[in-house]
């Protein structure tokens, strides 16, 4: 049984010695040390021993199990390490390799114009309300003091789903919404698309973006518009901006006018951005019309309101100079990744 316990001994070191995996080790160490192990059979022999002989066997049976537990046990460590280096080898980041550029997207021009209008109006207290694009002609015209037939409609050249469905022509429907749901004071923004059937060329697009606003409560004035128009031109375009206001004729708003911000390029003298007038047309506003709160129920003696519409498009191309609105629709990374 000696000879066998050495024999054991020695095949067990030759064969962990060539182990290469994990699961190899493992293999043999239930070859040897296991239930049904070579060792293991082994003391089972020893009820067979005489007494002299099996203290004898039985302690160079522990010392071979001791051996193959620790050659298992350090060669487990080894192959543990030989797998992590190799890991590691793998892993190695070349540091000088130049990094893979992700080419980050940018904020289209448009979104840029948008974000920053309703970052302004936000500052100012306004919220931001949004409605259908698809909306019910009530609230694109009726409710806006443009009755079926109105002059007035035609200028908004419409796209028609049937005669009372139309695609918004400007976000005032969403207005009118929340005039008739909720009672006044009322302070918003409405951002959005709107869509108007005028054929493509540089200045215009069958759809478009708007940024319009909306201030209802008791004694708003004409004042508490201009006000509101100088700290959003200075906050857009620039510290040293003045407006100018155009009278000017909206079903919606009266008085009316057309609002001119002194040119941000030359200052007001005179130059090819501002046609050498000085001056730029930026956004429409008015006092809204007392027939367009009574249609919503807001009493026009007691409550009175501002309103103000801007296009996106054209203020996008007043701040990036940009020529030709078409640009900005053609989706040529040439152009946005200038921005
Ligand atoms: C309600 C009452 C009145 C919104 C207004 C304008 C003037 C205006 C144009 C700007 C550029 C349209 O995109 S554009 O061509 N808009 O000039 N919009 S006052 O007036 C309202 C809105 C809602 C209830």
């Amino acid at each position: 049984m000696k000879e066998q316990l050495k024999s054991i001994r020695n095949q067990a070191e030759a064969e962990l010695s060539n182990v290469q995996t994990i699961q190899e080790l493992d293999n043999l160490r239930v070859k040897y040390l296991g239930k049904k192990g070579e060792l293991t059979s082994v003391l089972r022999g020893m009820g067979a021993l005489s007494n002299e002989e099996r203290p004898l066997v039985g302690q160079l049976a522990n010392e071979v199990r001791e051996f193959i537990e620790g050659k298992v046990a350090q060669t487990g460590k080894e192959l543990l390490n030989k797998q992590r280096f190799a890991k590691l080898q793998e892993e190695v980041i070349d540091v000088t390799i130049p990094g893979k550029r992700k080419n980050l997207g940018k904020k289209h021009p448009l979104s840029i114009v948008m974000d920053e209008l309703k970052d302004i109006f936000i500052g100012m207290g306004y919220e931001i309300a949004e409605g259908p694009e698809v909306e019910l002609d009530y609230y694109n015209f009726e409710a806006l003091n443009m009755p079926q037939g109105h002059p007035a409609r035609d200028t908004q050249d419409t796209f028609y789903v049937n005669d009372n469905i139309v695609l918004r022509t400007q976000t005032s429907p969403v207005q009118i919404r929340v005039m008739k749901d909720k009672k006044p004071p009322i302070k918003i923004i409405s951002p959005g698309r709107v869509y108007r059937s005028d054929a493509v060329d540089a200045t215009h697009s069958p759809i478009f973006h708007q940024v319009e606003g909306l201030v209802i409560d008791k004694g708003v004035t004409m004042g508490d518009l201009i006000g509101t128009l100088q700290v959003f031109v200075k906050s857009l375009f620039g510290e040293n901006s003045k407006i100018r206001l155009r009278p000017h004729h909206f079903p919606f708003t009266e008085p009316s006018a057309e609002v001119d911000v002194s040119c941000w390029s030359c200052g007001g003298s005179g130059c090819r951005m501002c046609k050498n007038e000085g001056w730029i047309e930026v956004l429409g506003a008015g006092m809204v019309h007392p027939k367009v709160l009574e249609e919503c129920g807001i009493d026009p003696e007691v409550y009175s309101g501002f309103a103000f519409g801007i296009g996106v498009e054209r203020t996008a191309m007043g701040r990036f100079n940009i020529d030709d609105l078409r640009l900005m629709y053609e989706n040529d990374i040439r152009f946005l990744k200038q921005f």
